[in-house]
């Protein structure tokens, strides 16, 4: 990766292709930073260049943690009580598959081995009720299982469920209400699967639910507010898709979502704060670092910082702990098995009322002035804290007053819910704002380190 100046623009080699997007940048200091930028990088032509304009900064970061003992793909990966269990898989070079267990302890950043899987499984998933990790389907090197193994990780050990209705490679599992829910998935002898079956710790049953508008294996699945989401995948053809739909348990009814912007299977989907992260897999131009969030409030799609090592299809996994995710196993474009650990915190979305009290959100960028802008408190999440150096609105910075040594913002409730919020004045002389745009971002970090991001309406005035 290389970091060019402060402007903000950073310039990264991208191995696995992708396109030049850049956004448009009003101000002549920044296009000066641009072209600075473009000439350095007519040096770099043999690579394949990402640029990231200012505002796509800071949309969380990525870490590596120690490399997990056994190399693997296809694996399934969850979290209990702050420990991440990744089982099954399959070998560097070989179609078997494993039952090897291993747990990544983060507070010591340190592997151990745990009891082998009863059945050696790759290409399953993985979900957690009551402290029990329920690992269901997969398959061997030559055919699908329908099994559901249980791990109770308190006495180590393993307990053989009752075997789901179908079985199938590469389904997803999300949990809600104590159930698990496993969608999708494919025969590995020419049928893919839009099934979605449920399993009942407490009937020790399974019952058949409505079926995914789409059938796809190798997609991913989120469970935000009792709701699962269904992401991408791959079609009978092998295709990549971008589909999400989401399915409602208490109606059991299937509805559609916004696509993602990169169609893509073998992806491992995690939710940290309400928010989707769809993480890495592949599709016909090869193994993605891509990252990309979806909020269903908003049915919105964000890119995020990528990864820094691709993983390929029908291989990585993950969970959160404590608000960050955990990323394992997989496979590099070279077939290589990867031991890493990659772990990535998330940029946290927040609630911001661009002109408090004001609706439109008018701007007017003929004005040289400031414009006020509220971050708002939750119950999870204190705006005092955020650091107001940090701050940008559309690429404007919080102006400074005094002598230039303090930043214009102020600690007031904003929208009287009896919670501080913080409240900034930013120069409206340093946005970065296309003609036509009809939001505006926030972007920031808290001194604790957290990045933050949110977004408002806005309504261009000339
Ligand atoms: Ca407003
Ligand atoms: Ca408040």
């Amino acid at each position: 990766m290389v970091h060019i100046g402060k402007s903000g623009l950073r310039v990264r080699s991208a191995l696995t292709g992708g396109t030049c997007a850049m956004h448009t940048i009003r101000r002549d200091a920044n296009e000066r930073r641009f072209w600075r930028a473009s000439s350095l990088l007519a040096v770099l032509a043999a690579s394949v260049i990402v640029f990231l304009a200012r505002d796509a900064i800071a949309q969380g970061t990525w870490t590596t943690g120690t490399d997990s003992p056994t190399a693997r793909r296809g694996e399934a990966a969850a979290a209990v009580n702050g420990i991440l269990y990744a089982v099954g898989g399959a070998p560097p070079g070989s179609t078997s598959s494993v039952a090897t267990v291993e747990a990544y302890d983060p507070m010591t950043d340190t592997w151990t081995s745990k009891a082998s899987m009863p059945v050696a499984s790759q290409q399953l998933t993985a979900g957690v009720i009551n402290g029990i990790l329920y690992a269901a389907a997969g398959g061997g090197c030559c055919g699908a299982f329908n099994t559901l193994q249980a791990y109770d990780p308190t006495t180590d050990s393993w307990t053989l469920k009752p075997s789901m209705p179908t079985p199938r490679y590469g389904p997803a599992a999300g949990v809600v209400n104590d159930i698990l829910y496993v969608a999708g998935g494919g025969s590995g002898f020419g049928t893919i699967f839009a099934n979605l079956e449920a399993f009942d710790p407490t009937t020790n049953g399974w019952t058949t639910k409505a079926p995914m508008p789409t059938g796809r294996s190798h997609l991913g699945i989120g469970v935000v507010n009792g709701i699962l989401y269904a992401i991408g995948g791959a079609n009978l053809a092998g295709t990549a898709l971008a589909t999400v739909e989401a399915y409602d348990p208490a109606t059991n009814t299937w509805s559609t979502g916004a696509s993602m912007p990169t169609a893509r299977l073998g992806l491992t989907v995690d939710v940290i704060d309400g928010v989707l992260y769809a993480i890495g897999g592949g599709n016909s131009s090869g193994s993605l670092t891509t990252v990309e969030a979806y909020n269903p409030a908003t049915d919105s799609w964000t890119s995020m910082t990528s990864m820094p090592v691709a993983r390929n299809f029908n291989s990585l996994a993950s969970d959160p702990i404590n608000g960050v995710l955990y990323v394992v196993g997989g496979k590099l474009p070279d077939t290589t098995s990867v031991l890493t650990v990659q772990i990535f915190t998330p940029v946290l979305f927040v609630k911001i009322d661009i002109k408090p009290g004001s609706d439109p959100n008018s701007i007017n960028l003929g004005s040289v002035g400031v414009v006020p802008v509220a971050i708002l408190s939750s119950a999870t999440f204190d705006a005092t804290q955020v650091d107001p150096e940090s701050v940008t609105l559309a690429g404007g910075a919080v102006r400074l007053i005094g002598r230039g040594s303090k930043y214009a913002c102020s600690k007031e409730d904003i929208n009287g819910d009896g919670v501080a919020d913080l409240v900034c004045h930013v120069e409206t002389a340093q946005f970065m704002i296309e003609p036509g745009s009809t939001s505006a971002v926030l972007t920031g970090t808290t001194f604790g380190g957290q990045s933050i991001r949110g977004e408002d309406s806005i309504q261009i005035v000339q």
